[in-house]
């Protein structure tokens, strides 16, 4: 049988590839269970040290199965609300969570819950294909796995109010002005090693920083100044001890090139 995701480590980079390309990597429930596992898995993992998120053939990801979901509607099961918090929800804790930089290698479309773990990582690179889609409006849903909080803080309420309800792909060059892509290169077969190669640095580099950043930008998103101050006091402990800064602040004052080894 094929594997509904891919997992391939390279050094300290894992790449995790929703392999579905006949439906254009849409999220049944082996995929969504599989994802979830191993986003998991990789949390407590210290040689992974950087993510790259992609999808196998034309399409990052098409979102929920509408095949599965239209067969469970039909058998009269709960499936929204039960995949949301059996899947959809632990996807998305887990991946905004990863102590570690996440990549999204977005070939192609990327719509409903597949936009929304795109933007749940910390880049994401595209080619002329890359779209977004919002889809969820067209089939009269609401969004989920996270983008009613990841969209407005990427494009602000109101281009996500207009994203979400109106639910109009997003081309590349658009999706890069918006801030919805890091980078945009040049063929979609680029896309691909763009993020890997992106993810190999920053699998070479102070992974705990990493972590301590994504953490203090989730609170300062969200808080006070002083929630702000108390999250960096409390990050430049841990990093302020860690083996990486003090090698680098040694490899400094010799003006060397620091080697970092994420712990
Ligand atoms: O309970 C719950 O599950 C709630 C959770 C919801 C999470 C969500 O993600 S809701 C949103 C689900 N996704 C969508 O609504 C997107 C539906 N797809 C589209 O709108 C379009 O296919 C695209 C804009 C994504 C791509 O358009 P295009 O023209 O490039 O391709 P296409 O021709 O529409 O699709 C190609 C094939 O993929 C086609 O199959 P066929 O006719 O060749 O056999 C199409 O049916 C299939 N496909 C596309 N999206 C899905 C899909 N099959 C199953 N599920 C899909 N989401």
């Amino acid at each position: 049988m094929t594997e509904p995701l891919l997992v391939e480590r390279t050094d300290g980079v894992a790449t995790l590839t929703l392999n579905r390309p006949d439906a254009l990597n849409a999220l049944d429930t082996s995929l969504k269970a599989a994802l979830r596992d191993a986003l998991g898995a990789l949390e407590a993992d210290r040689s992974c040290r950087a993510v790259v998120l992609a999808g196998a053939g034309r399409a990052f990801c098409v979102g929920q199965d509408l095949r599965e979901h239209a067969a469970a509607l039909e058998r009269g099961e709960q499936e929204p609300a039960n995949t949301i918090r059996a899947h959809y929800n632990p996807i998305a804790h887990r991946l905004a969570g990863l102590p570690k930089p996440v990549v999204a290698a977005v070939r192609g479309v990327a719509a409903g819950a597949g936009a929304s773990i795109a933007f749940l990582a910390d880049f994401r690179i595209g080619g002329p294909g890359t779209r977004f889609q919002l889809a969820f409006g067209n089939i009269g849903l609401a969004a989920d796995t996270g983008a009613s909080w990841s969209l407005p803080r990427l494009v602000g309420h109101a281009k996500a109010t207009e994203l979400l309800m109106l639910s109009e792909p997003v081309p590349a060059a658009e999706a890069q002005r918006l801030g919805l892509l890091t980078r945009l290169v040049e063929a979609d077969d680029d896309v691909l090693p763009a993020a890997q190669e992106l993810a190999a640095r920053l699998a070479a580099g102070p992974t705990v920083a990493y972590g301590a950043i994504k953490l203090q930008l989730a609170v300062g998103d969200t808080g006070t100044l002083t929630d702000a101050l108390a999250a960096e006091a409390q990050a430049q402990a841990i990093c302020g001890a860690t083996a990486d800064h003090r090698n680098a602040t040694a490899a400094f004052i010799k003006k060397q090139r620091p080697v970092f080894e994420g712990r």
